[in-house]
């Protein structure tokens, strides 16, 4: 494969192909287990992530990378294999979380600021050695109008850091996955949600452009346009598309090759038919795909439930998802398909 930063970007987002995020920290896929009853440990975490990898349908057709977590990338299959080796076999690309978290912004009660810029030069090479082509930031925005969160100085420090990040990964040969995430935990309304975010992506911008950052070897994770969780309002896919795109022709440049969605706690088919009602409203300027953790994964973590008998159940529930996602990044999902697997 090419290593030009502009050939991995476009291969990132090519063919309704998209991104499995499985780059969940220690805490948090702990969080995950919890729920299906299972003990997070180095082997049971491995486990899981390999029977993913192994599911050759899926990552061979559907998932163009995939986004691990430091311990992963690190780590081999139960027979010896490197699990980066088996993602590249399948025709994937191994990519890297290199945010260290997000911690409380000092004097902005409820704001926070992703924090690991400190060294990333030095591991980003490392990566690189390990097989990384791209890499991933998550700076988290939350919406609490009636707190001032977020504050201007959440949103500047946060997408100064996410510039500071890419351009440190491009000189690197890595793609940096640049993740703006506005929070949908709130009870704000989907207007709400579109100003936040288009407030946001406009500072992005200007600081990826301040920052030097080549655009073209870059993928953008928003995302969508939606009302908070806590509003007690679903949107229709229509809605969230219309606004979602309206607000990325504002502000989103063409140079960029690709939008890669995150689900952020959408439930598996909201997210697979809102990414659907976005690419169906098309043709755009970019690319418009997945970079869903939660949304490829709720089922087949529920189906593999940390059995060794259940992993022929495991693949097939994330081929499903995965194949349904796929067929949304090229707006050609129905609700029945659904229905008929
Ligand atoms: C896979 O989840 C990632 C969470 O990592 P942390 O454990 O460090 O919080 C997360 O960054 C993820 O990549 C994106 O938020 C997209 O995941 P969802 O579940 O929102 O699609």
């Amino acid at each position: 494969m090419s290593e030009r930063l502009e050939d991995i970007a476009a291969a990132i987002v090519a063919g309704g192909k998209g991104l499995l995020a499985a780059d969940e920290s220690s805490g948090t896929i702990k969080k995950r287990f919890d729920v299906i009853g299972v003990e997070s440990t180095a082997g049971s975490r491995r486990d899981y992530r390999e029977m993913m990898f192994r599911a050759s349908e899926a990552m061979s057709r559907y998932i163009s990378g995939v986004i691990l977590y430091d311990e992963t990338i690190r780590q081999k299959a139960a027979d010896g294999t490197p699990l980066v080796d088996i993602i590249k076999a399948a025709g994937s690309i191994p990519g890297i979380k290199v945010d260290l978290g997000a911690k409380p912004l000092a004097g902005f009660p409820g704001d926070t600021i992703t924090e690991g810029l400190d060294g990333l030069r030095e591991r980003l090479a490392d990566y690189y050695k390990l097989g990384a082509r791209f890499a991933k930031w998550r700076a988290v925005i939350d919406i609490e109008i009636g707190k001032g969160v977020p504050s201007a100085n959440s949103i500047a420090s946060n997408t100064h850091a996410l510039a500071r990040y890419a351009a440190l990964c491009q000189e690197a040969g890595i793609v940096p996955i640049v993740e703006p995430e506005v929070l949908m935990d709130g009870a704000h309304s989907i207007d709400t949600c579109y100003d936040v975010s288009k407030a946001t992506l406009v500072r992005l911008y200007d600081e990826l452009y301040a920052a030097r950052v080549v655009l073209e070897g870059s993928i953008l994770k928003p995302n969508m346009v939606i009302s908070g969780r806590k509003s007690g309002r679903t949107d229709s896919p229509e809605e969230v598309a219309e606004k979602t795109i309206k607000l990325f022709r504002e502000v989103v440049p063409a140079a960029v090759p690709g939008i890669a969605f995150l689900s952020g706690g959408q439930e598996d088919e909201e997210a697979t038919a809102n990414l659907n009602a976005i690419n169906a409203i098309g043709p755009h300027p970019w690319k418009l795909t997945f970079s869903y953790g939660r949304a490829l994964q709720a089922a087949p973590q529920k189906a593999w439930s940390g059995k060794a008998s259940n992993v022929a159940a495991g693949q097939a529930a994330f081929t499903h998802r995965a194949h349904m996602n796929h067929l949304a990044a090229l707006g050609k999902w129905k609700p029945a398909l659904e229905k008929a697997a």
